[in-house]
């Protein structure tokens, strides 16, 4: 039964994301569905996949202060905006955040008071440069929620092993939340950590369904849709299996 609700879930997930693709792409003016995927699969998160501001170089140091990063305020000492240097999660770019000491990225999004959100992103460092094990920490509402490792180990500019990830972030009081990625170590020197794929949007599953059982690697706001309506049917099926045992 388990087997067949993953393959169903994935199945739905897949189809819808071909629907977006060929839905979206007439609308915004894009030439592929490729260029879809680049810009507007991010949830609520401008830019989510740094694609925005093509790079006419390998890479791009951006200062805090700088206004380069579209939807984004860069924080701390400043972030390396990658294209082709290295090989991104999605796309031809990514963000490395530290430049010299650690650096970071953040931006203002407007939420719903008392709602959880689902953030996702891929995650991975520089492999030449600095310490091999690199940390990000993530900070939801001025408040520090996770610090991360990854370990460059093994990898390359040419094949950067990205993970993705997902968490659900806590609710909040207020109508509007700074997201913020802070690369925490190496606190000095070149080489921190990189991500890519920023997605948040409200998450809309049951309330207690455990935060850790779904994870979606290619997010967007129908596929969300998608699961949320299968979430909401399975939980009319067991609220109604509850109420024929009671
Ligand atoms: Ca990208």
């Amino acid at each position: 039964m388990l087997k067949y609700l993953t393959l169903t879930i994935s199945f739905i997930a897949y189809q819808t994301s071909i629907v977006c693709a060929q839905v979206e792409g007439p609308v915004c003016g894009c030439t592929s569905m490729v260029d879809v995927s680049y810009f507007d699969t991010f949830g609520l998160i401008v830019n989510g996949g740094f694609e925005l501001q093509r790079l006419s170089t390998s890479y791009q140091i951006d200062l805090s202060g700088s206004s380069n990063l579209t939807g984004w305020t860069i924080e701390g000492a400043g972030i390396v905006h990658t294209g082709n240097y290295w090989q991104a999660a999605r796309g031809n770019q990514s963000v490395e955040l530290n430049y010299l000491a650690s650096g970071g990225i953040s931006q203002q999004v407007a939420i719903e008071q008392g709602s959880t959100y689902l953030l996702e992103f891929d995650l991975s460092g520089e492999p030449d440069i600095g310490v091999p094990i690199k940390q990000l920490q993530i900070f939801w509402g001025n408040e520090l929620v996770r610090t991360i490792s990854f370990d460059t180990t093994g990898y390359s500019r040419a094949n950067m092993g990205w993970k993705h990830f997902s968490f659900v972030l806590p609710a909040l009081t207020a109508d509007t939340a700074i997201l913020k990625f802070l690369g925490s170590t190496p606190t000095i020197g070149n080489g921190g950590v990189a991500i890519d794929n920023v997605f948040l949007d409200r998450r809309i599953f049951w309330p207690n369904d455990p935060p850790s059982v779904i994870v979606i690697p290619e997010a967007s706001n129908l596929y969300l849709s998608a699961i949320s309506l299968l979430g909401f049917a399975f939980g009319l099926v067991r609220n109604r299996i509850a109420q024929v045992n009671s």
